[in-house]
């Protein structure tokens, strides 16, 4: 059996923490070394500080973004685009993301049919000269080189926003819903749980969720993939939406526009963008073209902030 923990003789470089006035003073016994001729040298660590970094920064951000101002479920090229322009519009609401995968970006990493290419109409390319994505100008389009070049740009903006946290690798289960002030059934938060555990349900018994509550949700879960237009279904299976619209055939010049000028608060506190819409409303599909998707985030970001300015939200609930 291994020896327990307070027996090792720690190696030489392993820092030995010594308590000066309450603070950790790590005393090294080597040199940080950015050598590459075969003696790059790392400060040391300790095991536990990797995991304590995590922890509490982790479960802190999730203890604070227990009530939000605003959550985006999704973040695909919608939600981001959404992220990105209400985080900057609006530096005093706190905005969580909850993305089921992993990786971020939902269908935003290739063009179609896996080519890399990314194709937007104009004018949704003043979007990518607004974050600083280079592309090519075709006339009436242009093609940004590789699909990611935008993802991973606008992703990056908006991580380095102070005011938006990201919670991937999490899936929204189902929305919270209570009566309003009006009487009228409201969307007012989410129900997480980890993807994975979320995904599983039918082969543990019950895995409870976790909740953020939040006035506003804005709901861009796109129209593919396991959980795609989860809150459209879900509105219909609570009975807050008679049926689904269903998306319709492609046609890019009907579903472009349809998108973008459908983007809205389709029910109370939950606004609906991207191509979720096409499967609540039954708009068609525009295949490989992204200007709707960053138009209709922007769009979405729009109609969260005309709720802030004209609701009276008291406590991260709306009140009037
Ligand atoms: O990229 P998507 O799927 O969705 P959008 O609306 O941001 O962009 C759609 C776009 O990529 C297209 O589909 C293009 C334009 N094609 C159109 C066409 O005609 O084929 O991103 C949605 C994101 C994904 O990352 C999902 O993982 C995530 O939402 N997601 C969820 N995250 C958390 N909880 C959930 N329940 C959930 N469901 C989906």
């Amino acid at each position: 059996m291994a020896p327990s923990v307070a027996t090792l003789t720690p190696p030489q470089d392993v820092p030995v923490l010594l308590k000066q006035n309450g603070a950790n003073a790590v005393k090294t016994s080597s040199e940080v070394s950015e050598n590459y001729e075969g003696n790059y040298r790392f400060a040391p660590i300790e095991e536990a500080q990797v995991s304590r970094a995590m922890i509490k920064r982790y479960f802190n951000m999730m203890y604070e973004r227990a009530v939000s101002d605003v959550v985006i479920i999704g973040a695909g090229s919608a939600g981001l685009s959404c992220a990105y322009h209400l985080a900057k519009s609006r530096p005093d609401l706190t905005i969580t993301i909850i993305e089921a995968n992993v990786a971020p970006g939902g269908g935003a990493w290739l063009g179609g049919q896996l080519m890399t290419p990314m194709v937007v109409r104009k004018p949704a390319d003043r979007f990518l000269q607004e974050i600083g994505v280079p592309y090519e100008d075709e006339g009436p389009f242009v093609v940004v080189k590789h699909a990611a070049l935008f993802t991973s740009t606008v992703l990056s903006l908006v991580l380095a926003m102070p005011n938006v946290v990201l919670m991937n690798a999490t899936a929204v289960e189902d929305l919270i819903v209570r009566e309003d002030f009006q009487g009228r059934q409201r969307v007012a938060g989410v129900v997480t749980n980890w993807t994975l555990v979320a995904l599983n349900h039918d082969t543990q018994s019950c895995m409870d969720p976790n909740v953020i509550t939040a006035p506003v949700i804005i709901s861009a879960t796109g129209h593919d993939g396991p959980m795609g237009a989860f809150s459209a279904k879900r509105l219909v299976s609570m009975g807050l939406l008679k049926e689904l619209g269903n998306m319709r055939g492609l046609d890019m010049n009907r579903a472009e526009p349809a998108i973008v000028n459908g983007t809205r608060e389709v029910a109370p506190g939950l606004i609906m963008t991207g191509m979720e819409l096409s499967e609540h409303d039954g708009s068609n599909r525009m295949g490989p073209t992204f200007g709707a998707m960053m138009a209709s985030g922007i769009k979405a970001a729009r109609e969260a902030i005309r709720i802030f300015d004209t609701a009276s939200i008291v406590d991260g609930k709306v009140v009037g």
